[in-house]
């Protein structure tokens, strides 16, 4: 039969039957019924935790019905879709997200105020799902939530790790990690199906045999497996009455343990093989960008992708789907190089178990495949030793030299037997190790290719994949990145948001260049007045949460100069904490007056990775210029410096809004985009920026004027590498850097220790791999304007609405329908 025509995005309706009543009184029903009969007690005894449960399955409820329809529909309608393979979705809490996409936020704060319920106490008490890094992960949250929103067929694919991101703590100034067990009050948003477990396999060899048609092929003799539980998840659409599914895979030992060996008293043997297969989605790796070669990462890798591609070919397809279409169904997007083992496997999948031939079964992996790179810096592009692979995975190992050889025989026809050229762009490196390089197996396997800024797509093809680019005419391309408005404009800046309704009405929420509409209003001295008081609101918003959490307070009088993101030698947190040491040194040796500088507080936000030695002195280093600037009663009132440990997506809800100066400092060339420098500008902060990433794209659409730009050009920093770039000349040359450094040496900031930041100090001068004080002159003369123009109230407030008039563009949904026309051919659905 001909699949039912789509309907209009609109034809859900908001409260489908079966929902529980969208009125006040209904929904208290609803309500204390999830707690007496879910939660199995009294509304007078129960624990904040028993009623944030209740409310989130409360909440459930209202879009179960929706969820429901949407996968009804896609059974029915067939329609293509997105998977999205991403191996980490930092996802933030949900039920904020979720009460404002059903619309029920009101009447949820209104019910819960007749029960003597407070929203937002149980608000406060959901513990993020923090299964992701930083930007790649919550990259990946932002899009979904906009796929869903857009009506576009998505289902996210990753791993449900039982502990996430590491909880942060300082001890005297230095990092120290915590497990995070998000999972230890309860995870009402999830819904665990043991009925659809998928079996991984790993290990083994493969043989050769003779098939029943007459056919030579290889199969696979695994070593050993493990069972992939589906956590399924909710990802709602804004009010569209469409609810996509994040489907994450949790590892489960095939014999939970050995009765028998428990039996013979060897308790530690009877339940080895679970240990072993449950570490596999046990924690999420702490790295940012720069992966260690772990075999546990290439066995989460796989784990989860095998998973995913089995489920959504035996599983989510129909049982006569015929495979040869697949590629007018779905579309696999590759975040980074972490899923890129799918490639492989959806042939192994084709071959040995669908029996395709070869070339059939590649024709379709082309087609079914995309792949998006999120880096620049060549040791974060992922290679697998071929000795690992092959142990782990023989058969894909087997797979990829085929896929390898005949690439690579094409490339010596097309360019007359040019070995060089060749042995460059093999799939198998062959220094220092073989090694499998999975960015060149994606580039090589995918439809198109893409960087996520501008600038970093353009390096890609001219630096890092030039051979690529020039083999593959039109395969490379760039969708920029964009953030979510919802959860980062509506939800955590509920000021502004009814700020700008107010100003330019409902709409912008969902197509965010309407923002627009609000330039004239940056001339208009009442909206400016607002406007200034939307900011100071959300800096004593800000200082409560900092009170309560880390007994820090902010002046809302102060100028908030705002640095959040993952600490990286690249990111230059060094740089920041070299103008905040000399504005220090300026005051206490009397050069300024205090009363002659804008007062300033400083808020650095960021995790080091574990084993990032040098990333985590640092750490050690803001703290301790944190710890004399703000006990130092020569700057009282005039500088300060917070630094509230773990910094995560709650905590950016609450410090995005509330900053003036948005801090995106990066060496040019190396941050591939950011996307913490578009929800600032959204936030209406003013960035003071390198050229570098989505840096250069806001500042095109914001204008010069709203931007604060400074530091080496990326050709310049090419230019100054391959001359020999000596640190220390800068040091010797610039008297008010040499005595920042010299401070920090001397043990100012360590109590007189000269030991403590000798690594810091001595990485500065004598490597600085990332030019810090190539750039520290341009930045501290960029630094001195932006406190002259804080000091313009009127024009630094006009400046500030112009650059979220100016950012509409930087929304994911605009980033959704760029891959949907360049990439994935997805149009919206139903
Ligand atoms: O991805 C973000 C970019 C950002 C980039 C980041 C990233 C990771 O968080 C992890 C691994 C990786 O290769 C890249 O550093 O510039 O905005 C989303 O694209």
């Amino acid at each position: 039969a001909a699949p039912a025509k789509p309907k209009a995005t609109h034809a859900l309706a908001l409260a489908p039957v079966g929902s529980p009543a969208s009125s006040v009184d209904g929904f208290v029903r609803e309500f204390l019924r999830e707690l007496n009969y879910g939660q199995g007690v009294a509304l007078s005894t129960s624990s904040v935790n028993d009623q944030y449960l209740a409310l989130a399955r409360t909440v459930r409820h209202y879009l179960m019905a929706r969820w429901l329809e949407t996968l009804r529909r896609q059974a029915e309608t067939q329609a293509k879709g997105v998977a999205y393979l991403s191996a980490e979705y930092l996802l933030g809490r949900q039920l904020g997200n979720a009460l404002l996409a059903t619309g029920l936020t009101e009447i949820v704060e209104e019910g819960l105020g007749k029960c003597g319920v407070d929203l937002a106490a149980l608000r406060a008490q959901e513990v993020e799902p923090g299964l992701g890094n930083g930007g790649l992960g919550r990259l990946a949250a932002c899009f979904i939530d906009s796929l869903a929103t857009m009506s576009v067929p998505c289902i996210g694919y990753g791993i449900r790790y039982e502990y996430g991101i590491f909880r942060q703590t300082f001890v005297e100034g230095r990092q120290v990690e915590q497990a995070d067990s998000w999972l230890a009050l309860g995870a009402p948003w999830e819904f665990p199906h043991p009925e659809a477990a998928q079996i991984v396999t790993f290990g083994g060899h493969t043989e050769k045999y003779t098939d029943t048609d007459g056919v030579e092929r290889s199969r696979w003799v695994a070593g050993w497996k493990v069972k992939a539980i589906p956590y399924n998840y909710m990802v709602p659409g804004y009010q569209n009455g469409r609810v996509n599914t994040l489907r994450l895979w949790r590892a489960q030992a095939t014999d939970a343990f050995d009765l028998k060996i428990f039996n013979s008293g060897d308790y530690e043997e009877a339940v080895r093989a679970q240990t072993f297969a449950e570490n596999i989605s046990k924690v999420l790796y702490p790295e940012d960008s720069t992966p260690q070669g772990k075999e546990l990462r290439l066995q989460q890798q796989y784990f989860f992708v095998s998973a995913s591609i089995h489920d959504f070919v035996n599983s989510v397809l129909p049982k006569d789907f015929d495979l040869h279409k697949l590629p007018d169904r779905i579309i696999f997007q590759l975040n980074d190089t972490h899923p890129v083992i799918g490639v492989p496997e959806l042939m192994r999948v084709l071959i040995d178990e669908k029996k395709m031939d070869w070339d059939e079964a590649w024709a379709i992996t082309q087609q079914c495949f995309a792949y998006t790179c999120h880096t620049l810096l060549p040791e974060a592009l992922e290679v697998w030793s071929v000795d690992l692979l092959g142990r782990l995975l023989p058969r894909h190992l087997e797979i990829i030299y085929r896929i390898n050889e005949e690439f690579l025989e094409r490339v010596s026809e097309r360019f007359d037997g040019d070995q060089l050229r060749v042995s460059r762009m093999s799939i198998i490196a062959e220094h220092p190790e073989r090694a499998v390089r999975m960015a060149y197996l994606a580039t090589v396997a995918g439809a198109k290719v893409n960087g996520v800024a501008e600038l970093h797509s353009q390096l890609l093809r001219d630096k890092v994949l030039p051979d690529f680019d020039e083999f593959f005419p039109g395969k490379f391309t760039n969708v920029t990145n964009g953030v979510t408005p919802r959860r980062f404009v509506r939800l955590a800046n509920p000021a502004l948001s009814e700020l700008i309704t107010d100003a330019i009405g409902v709409g912008w929420l969902t197509d965010l260049e309407r923002l627009r509409e609000l330039e004239p209003y940056a001339e208009d001295e009442e909206f400016r007045d607002r406007f200034r008081e939307v900011k100071a609101h959300n800096k004593r918003r800000l200082n409560r949460v900092l009170v309560e959490r880390d007994g820090f307070t902010v002046d809302d009088s102060h100028l908030l100069d705002v640095m959040v993101k993952r600490l990286h030698e690249y990111k230059r947190q060094t740089l920041k904490v070299l103008h905040i040491v000399t504005e220090y040194e300026r005051i206490i040796s009397g050069e300024v007056k205090p009363a002659d500088i804008t007062p300033r507080t400083f808020i650095f936000g960021a995790k080091a990775a574990p084993g990032y030695k040098i990333a985590k002195d640092i750490i050690h280093l803001i703290n301790g210029v944190g710890a004399v600037v703000n006990n130092d009663k020569r700057v009282e009132g005039r500088l300060k410096v917070l630094f509230p440990p773990n910094y995560n997506v709650t905590l950016a809800e609450k410090v995005i809004p509330a900053a003036d100066l948005s801090e995106q400092i990066s060496l040019a060339g190396k941050e591939a985009s950011g996307t913490g420098n578009m929800k600032f500008a959204l936030n209406g902060a003013l960035t003071i920026g390198t050229d570098d990433g989505a840096n250069i794209e806001i500042r095109e659409l914001v204008g010069d004027d709203n931007f604060f730009l400074f530091g080496l050009l990326e050709p310049e920093v090419e230019a100054l590498y391959a001359k020999g770039y000596v640190p220390s000349s800068f040091y010797e040359s610039d008297p008010s850097l040499k005595r920042a450094i010299d401070l920090i040496a001397q043990g100012a900031f360590s109590d007189g220790d000269r030991d403590v930041f000798a690594p810091v100090v001595g990485n500065l001068l004598y490597e600085d791999r990332f030019m810090a004080l190539a750039d520290y002159r341009a930045y501290i003369d960029a630094q001195d304007k932006v406190g002259a123009a804080y000091a313009d109230t009127d024009a630094w407030t006009r400046s500030a609405i112009l650059n979220v008039a100016r950012s509409g563009f930087f929304s994911s949904d605009r980033s959704m329908r760029h891959y949907i026309d360049r990439i994935w051919h997805t149009p919206p659905a139903f």
